[in-house]
This record gives C-alpha cells, structure tokens and sequence, in this order.
C-alpha cells in the first residue's frame, strides 16, 4: 500500500474508533483503488476518497414500540445517507439485534460502489434497526414498523432516499413501512421497495438477489469453460437470498446441498429443491429463527454449532451475513476442491479468507459485485413505478440477466486494465468508483 493509502486508512480509523466492519469494508476498497490514485492525481487533489468515507450525513433516532403485554420498549433507528453523487440514496433495512452504527456504515459504503456498478441512476444508503423480529408477533412486528416509520419519512422519498429489505426485513415489513408512509405524506409513490405486486412491486424482486448471485457465478464459470450442470454447491443462510439462489442453482442442475443458520447447518446429499426450498419460506416465517427445522422435517443430518464450509463442494455461495467465512473456512473449502466462491451476502469474507482464496488461484467474486441483482431489480422497480407501468416477469428476469452480465464483463475488463486481470476485487472496486468519482468531480465541492 501506498503512503497516501495508508495514512487515509489510519486517519479513517481514529476518527471512527472501534467501528471494525467499517474499516474492514474501507481497506478492502483502499487497497485495490491505489494503483487508480496513482494513474490519476486530480482525484487525489480533489480529495475525493477522504470525502467518500465521510457519510454525506447520519440520522440516529428513538423507536419506542410497545408489545402484545403493554410492555414498552426502546430500540435505535438509523439511516446512512453515503453517497448521492449518481442518484437518490438507495439502500436496504437491516432489523438485527447485532445492529450497530459500524454495521450500517460499512453496508453504507459498499452499497455506493455496488449501486454505481449496476448501471443505475442510484446513489448509496442503508438503514435499519437493533429490533429482533426473533419470536415476535405480527402485530408486534407492525407496532414496530410504524413507530420506525413515524421518524423515518421525513428523511426520505422516491426522489431523495429510497430503502429497501435486508436482514430481517422481507415483503411483510415493507408493506408496513410503505403504509405508514402514506398515513403520514398522504402520498402514494415508489419510496421503497420490495413491494408486494398488488400495489407497485416488481415481478422477481423477491428471487432478484439469489438468481443475480447465480448468474454471476455462471459467467464466472463460463471463464473456465465450465458450468453450473452437475455441480455439487454449498449455500449458507436460510433467508431471502440463500432462497433465490438455491432455486436458481437447481433450474441450472446444479445440487445444493447445505443451507445454514444461527444455529448450525444441514447437510441434504439429495439436494435442497422442489418442496424443499419452499421450506425455506415457511421456516423464515415461523420467527424461530432456526434451520434444524429442516434437518427435523426432511431427517437429514444437522450439525449444531458448525458452518458449511467443510463440505466437498465445487461452488460455495455465502448468503447470511458479514464474516460468516474466515481464514480456516476459506483453506478448508480450497483443500477440499471448491473451484468458484460467489457472495450473495455482504462481506461474508474475511480479509485473510479473501488472501486465501486468491492466492489459491480460484475464482473469487466480492458481494458488491456478486449480490448486486437484487438492488438492481429495486432500480427496475423504481422505473416501473414512474412509469406507473409494470413489466412482465420475462421481461424483468432478462433486465437482470443482462445486468448482471455486464457487471461481470466490467469487472473483467477494470481488473485487467489495472493490471490485475481476473481479480474480480480490484475489477469492482475500480469500477464502481471511478464513475462515483468522476460524476464527484464534475459537480464540484458537495
Ligand atoms: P434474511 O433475513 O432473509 O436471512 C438472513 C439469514 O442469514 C437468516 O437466516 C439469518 O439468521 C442467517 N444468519 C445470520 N447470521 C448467520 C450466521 N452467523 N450463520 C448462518 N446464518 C446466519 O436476509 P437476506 O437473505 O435478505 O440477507 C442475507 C445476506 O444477503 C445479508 O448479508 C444481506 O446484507 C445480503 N443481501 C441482501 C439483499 C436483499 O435484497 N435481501 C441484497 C444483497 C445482499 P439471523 O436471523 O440470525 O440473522
Ligand atoms: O444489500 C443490498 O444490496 C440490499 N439489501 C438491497 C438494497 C435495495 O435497495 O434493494
């Protein structure tokens, strides 16, 4: 690294002390983004990287709720407003007891550069709250959205900041959200999304993640001549993008056979598909927050405590959350043959996991890139929202497909004219920057 890198990455570091996923997420971009601030000084001048790790602005507020007893309680709000260079803040909800600022800040930050890779007029953003939907009743769950709601709409809107799901927040919380919205404005607009179809939501937003994830991972393949027709693949997470993938892997005649949560994994050698994955749906919406529902149904065996990267896979997909693969995961899976790992979730790489997997030599795409189908399909439902007209299902698939590609080729292409060819790191990192950065430029100091 660089002097100027390292000392950006130092000052990042005391100005926001102990916030440790958000340094992680601003090292892992700094260090592929020094061999561009070389080649260009004016960007260094303009001092347009200290400003992007400067969140544009931070709202913090109250969420007082009260359950089904009368009890009261008090959770933390947030939304990171990162980057709007490129269009209106865009980003998902996170409801997670593990919830912090640092959590936010870093979905923050690498959504801006995702965003910027899909094509899409979409700045970067994200929110959410402490809240633990884990054995919460739908009322309860309802209480809670509009109370979130109540302080929310006043910073956001379809031209100003528009929020989406992540963990913990599926098609349920949205409409909740998206009704107390219009209580509160009186206005019915595409200010979120993941809507339900009935009232302005897109065909495949809800697979959009999960397919996007595989389509990737398929022209990662193509790279090697390879397909995804008879590969063995190992999926962690049970929720929204562990479903999409596994249904889009099986349609490929691929064989998922783990899926994963908090409390463990589930090893099915038959494959996780048909009824199957449609489990998946049900177990989410039991609120119990555990995948041994699966191994008890379908009597496959469940190993309690463990993650699934010890398995003989040919692809791995993380698709739960950040850090989920760690140094030992990533040596285990290239021991034992794992020949393509594709993110569908955010940063489930470690740092010293990534190093193994490139060093390994194998195929390796971050979720900024990887996990981009599924903002892009919200882009796609922002523009069938304007034109108050929707698309069919082909129609918004093929969007996807197409985009996804191209994300791909762009990572491609950047990481080799950056001299790194096939460092799908470097290719994303690079290329969600520089059109972030130049459009910085031409709007001046802001
Ligand atoms: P869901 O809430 O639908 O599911 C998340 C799943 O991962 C839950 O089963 C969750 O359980 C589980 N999980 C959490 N921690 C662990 C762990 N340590 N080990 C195994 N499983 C765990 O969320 P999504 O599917 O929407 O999100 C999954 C990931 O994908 C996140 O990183 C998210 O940021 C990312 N993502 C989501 C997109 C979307 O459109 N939904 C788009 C792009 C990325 P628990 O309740 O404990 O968290
Ligand atoms: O991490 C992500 O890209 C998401 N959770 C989806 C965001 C969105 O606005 O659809």
């Amino acid at each position: 690294m660089s002097d100027y890198v390292t000392k950006l990455l130092a000052q990042v570091k005391s100005k926001n002390p102990g916030e440790t996923e958000f340094h992680q997420a601003v090292q892992e971009v700094v260090e592929s983004l020094d061999v561009v601030l070389e080649r260009h000084s004016e960007y260094r001048s303009a001092k347009i990287l200290e400003r992007m790790v400067e969140p544009e602005r931070i709202i913090i507020f109250r969420v007082p709720w009260a359950d089904d007893c009368g009890e009261i309680h008090v959770n933390r709000g947030f939304r990171i407003q990162m980057n709007s260079a490129i269009g209106p803040y865009k980003g998902g909800l996170r409801f997670h007891p593990s919830v912090t600022l640092s959590i936010l800040k870093f979905l923050a930050f690498e959504q801006v550069f995702k965003n910027s890779l899909t094509t899409l007029p979409m700045g970067g953003g994200k929110g959410g709250s402490d809240f633990d939907p884990k054995g919460k009743t739908e009322n309860e769950v309802m209480r809670f959205c509009q109370s979130f709601m109540t302080e929310l709409f006043r910073h956001i809107g379809p031209d100003i900041d528009v929020p989406a799901g992540d963990i913990g927040v599926g098609g349920r919380e949205i409409g909740y959200l998206f009704g107390q919205y219009k209580r509160l404005t009186k206005e019915f607009t595409g200010v979120l999304t993941g809507k339900g179809l009935n009232w302005g939501g897109s065909l495949i937003r809800p697979e959009a993640t999960g397919f996007g994830c595989v389509y990737f991972a398929e022209e990662m393949l193509k790279t090697k001549k390879d397909a995804f027709d008879g590969k063995v693949v190992a999926v962690s997470g049970f929720g929204n993008v562990a479903w999409g993938a596994a249904m889009k892997v099986t349609q490929l005649s691929g064989k998922v056979v783990t899926i994963s949560g908090p409390d463990g994994f589930v090893y099915d050698a038959d494959g996780i598909k048909g009824e199957k994955i449609d489990y998946m749906l049900e177990m989410r919406a039991s609120a119990r927050d555990e995948v041994k529902m699966y191994a008890d149904k379908f009597k496959v065996p469940f190993h309690a405590g463990k993650r699934p990267w010890g398995i003989k896979v040919d692809v791995a997909l993380p698709c739960a959350t950040q850090n989920e693969l760690d140094e030992n995961d990533a040596k285990e899976l290239v021991k034992n043959g794992c020949k393509c790992v594709c993110e569908g979730a955010n940063m489930p790489t470690t740092i010293p996991g990534v190093k193994v997997f490139q060093e390994a030599g194998i195929l390796y795409a971050p979720g900024k890139a990887s996990n981009a189908g599924g903002v892009a399909t919200s882009g796609l439902e922002m523009s069938q929202n304007s034109m108050r007209m929707p698309w069919s299902r082909e129609e918004v698939d093929k969007r996807l497909h197409e985009i996804m590609k191209n994300i791909h080729r762009t990572c491609i292409e950047t990481a080799a004219k950056y001299g790194t060819p096939g460092n799908y790191v470097n290719g994303a990192n690079i290329g969600g920057f520089l059109k972030v950065a130049n459009a910085m430029m031409d709007q001046g100091l802001v």
